[in-house]
């Protein structure tokens, strides 16, 4: 008989003993979810503003989503690519006629989609550039994130990240973010076979560059013949109001990486999209992944977007992104301890005041984890991403109505807050 966790306490204990210290999770234990609402196992409700850093787009365990796994795990989940199956290419060809490419690569996490479009892109420099072999850069640029892995966190510039895992992997050069000027000096650079972008930075505080930003790269990638890779694994999906954030500006990667919300959150499914150009320099053999493509994966992913569609909910992200912010606003007028809101569609942020002169004494620095963990005694899930901004995303099937409760509970914990 399996052990049952009856406690959160429990829980927490048994990660605390048997799993590596990893992460530094909230102390809520979560046990089911539904939509928009997270319960942890004492039968608390939430409301879900992380969506498993946009992973659940489409709501927790969303009916036709987990329906398309059911009756698809029954028939065969797992082949390999040694063989054939009978799901992979209506998915590839359902993602490419979704997103406009002639070819699709499956893989599984994002870290791996982004793995496969460095090795893509090198591969295309020396093959379609004429890069010399073993020279080709990939420019990324400063407070990305795009995954785990040490060839990752090799073009990574935040040390944490990277602190005693080198050493690294040569070939990346680092420029500021929403820096036209230097991109294109970086750009400029025959040896370049890559611009590696993420359309909003994620990780590093929902961080939106400026209108046309997006634009001026794809169109100095263009001159420079550069391959444009869009990390859209965060951004993506309906997420920013669009279908993809690249859309706002009308751009087109020559590598677009997705991933998360590609399923629902229901199992890792990631790809990489491109045209045939660039995807067919790699050769049979050369790339893949034991669990790539499979076609439990691949019914996932086509349940997963049609929902996407169907439900229509880039436009639910669109206008009540806009309220979201409008009471964001409204709540920075009444508290000195929000100093700003940012963001796109349902991708947003709050910068905290998290000075010393702004708090009662010793509370600098924690603020916005306290703040979260009110939010967590108020019914709302959320967490910080680098100690002062607070990333606050729920799921794309959210209501208008369920929307302004949040951001009422949102309000009442940070001017709760605000009195001590
Ligand atoms: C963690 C961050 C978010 C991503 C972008 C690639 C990946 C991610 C733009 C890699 C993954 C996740 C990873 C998760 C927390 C979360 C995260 F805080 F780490 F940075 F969302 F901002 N590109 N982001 O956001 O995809 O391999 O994870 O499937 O590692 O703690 P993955």
């Amino acid at each position: 008989m399996t052990e049952l966790i009856t406690t959160s306490k429990k829980a927490i204990e048994l990660e605390d003993q048997y799993g590596a210290h990893n992460y530094h999770p909230l102390p809520v234990v979560l046990t089911k979810g539904e939509g928009v609402f997270l319960w942890d196992v004492e039968g608390r409700r939430y409301y879900d503003f992380l969506s498993a850093y946009s992973a659940v787009n489409q709501g927790h365990c969303h009916p036709r989503i987990i329906h398309a796994l059911i009756e698809q795990a029954k028939e065969l989940t797992l082949t390999s690519r040694a063989f054939y199956n009978d799901k992979l290419g209506l998915a590839e060809k359902y993602v490419c006629e979704t997103f406009g490419y002639q070819k699709a690569l499956f893989m599984n996490s994002g870290a791996e989609a982004n793995e496969t479009a460095i090795k893509l892109a090198r591969k295309w420099g020396y093959t379609k550039k004429g890069i010399p072999e073993y020279e080709a850069v990939i420019v990324a640029l400063r407070k990305n994130f795009h995954g785990r892995t040490t060839t990752i966190i090799s073009a990574s510039s935040d040390p944490s990240a990277r602190k005693g895992f080198g050493p690294f992997m040569p070939g990346f050069e680092l420029v500021d973010y929403d820096n036209v000027p230097a991109l294109e000096k970086a750009l400029s650079n025959p040896k370049v076979c890559g611009l590696w972008i993420e359309p909003i930075q994620g990780e590093a505080g929902v961080y939106v560059p400026a209108d046309g930003y997006l634009k001026a790269a794809e169109k100095l990638c263009r001159q420079y013949n550069v391959l444009l890779m869009m990390d859209e694994i965060q951004t993506g999906i309906a997420r920013t109001g669009k279908m993809l954030a690249s859309d706002h500006e009308g751009v087109r990667p020559d590598l677009l990486i997705l991933g998360k919300a590609l399923s629902g959150g229901v199992l890792p499914v990631s790809v990489v999209l491109a045209d045939d150009d660039i995807m067919l320099v790699i050769k049979p053999g050369e790339h893949g992944s034991t669990f790539g493509g499979n076609p439990l994966a691949a019914a996932v992913c086509m349940e997963a977007l049609q929902v996407v569609k169907d439900e229509r909910l880039a436009d639910n992200a669109e206008r009540l992104g806009k309220i979201f912010r409008e009471r964001m606003h409204a709540l920075i007028k009444k508290t000195n301890l929000v100093t700003l809101v940012r963001g796109k569609g349902l991708l947003n942020a709050i910068v905290i005041n998290d000075t010393p002169e702004s708090l009662p004494a010793g509370q600098a620095g924690q603020t916005a984890w306290n703040i979260c963990l009110k939010f967590a005694e108020n019914g709302l899930l959320a967490k910080p991403t680098h100690g002062n901004i607070i990333r606050l995303a729920p799921p794309l099937v959210i209501t208008e109505e369920q929307l302004h409760e949040c951001c009422d509970i949102i309000e009442k914990s940070v001017l709760e807050f605000s009195k001590r």
